[in-house]
């Protein structure tokens, strides 16, 4: 059976491949799973229909036959589970690949997150002026640590795996916070990620979501 997954009906980001929707589609694309989208708007993100598949009102969602996932994160480790080609076949390697898809999302997301949120949400508060070197400073010690494990080496750990995807859709959401520019080798890193034709697939698709939606002409 054919998955089914959900992305926003309007990206504010107008689908340049900000939405976390957009590491589902590219491990979809990674292990050649074709999948169906079913646009929401933000309303029908909080009815009933859609809170019946995530509680937390939000997108991306993951249907499959009996299954209904929710959380970018379960359902990228789901298809790596049961598809060939993002996890290794050897078990220490391949719990070390899981283990850089949680870091990936709880040790790096989060202070690019607040980071970044704060930009948007704070900017004009009195404290926003004080709290930014705090933020910055956790943005620059965890990226510190990545670039000095990652070093010269292709990806995390041997061969392309789930983890790899995980940190690089992080990372890429973070680009425009500009800061990625002061580790060389994470910038190269992220690009080898771009780079792989099923990203430019999955890319391309969310694209083409916002690209149907404006007028012609
Ligand atoms: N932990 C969850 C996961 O990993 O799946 C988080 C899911 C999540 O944050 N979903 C967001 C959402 O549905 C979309 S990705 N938000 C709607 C809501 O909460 O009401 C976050 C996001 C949104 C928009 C942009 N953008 O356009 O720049 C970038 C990222």
């Amino acid at each position: 059976m054919t998955p089914t997954i959900t992305a926003f009906k309007n990206s504010p980001d107008r689908g340049r491949g900000l939405a976390r929707d957009m590491r589902v589609r590219w491990a979809l694309e990674e292990v050649g799973q074709p999948y169906e989208v079913r646009l929401v708007s933000f309303a029908a993100m909080k009815e009933p229909a859609h809170l019946a598949l995530h509680p937390f009102g939000q997108i991306p969602t993951y249907e499959e036959g009996g299954l209904a996932l929710f959380e970018s994160g379960s359902i990228v480790l789901h298809l790596a589970q049961t598809r060939a080609g993002l996890l290794p076949d050897d078990a220490n390697a391949r719990a070390r690949a899981i283990t850089w898809l949680f870091a990936a999302l709880n040790t790096v997301e989060p202070p690019l997150v607040e980071r970044g949120m704060a930009a948007i949400m704070e900017r004009d508060k009195p404290w926003f002026e004080q709290r930014l070197p705090m933020l910055d400073a956790r943005v620059h010690k965890t990226l510190g640590e990545l670039s000095r494990r990652l070093g010269d080496a292709e990806w995390l750990d041997g061969a392309f795996s789930a983890g790899d995807l995980m940190m690089i859709g992080v990372l890429f959401r973070s680009k425009p916070l500009g800061m990625l520019g002061d580790y060389p080798n994470i910038a190269a890193y992220v690009a080898r990620g771009e780079a792989r034709p099923a990203f430019q697939r999955a890319f391309d698709a969310q694209l083409a979501v916002f690209n149907s939606h404006q007028p012609a002409g």
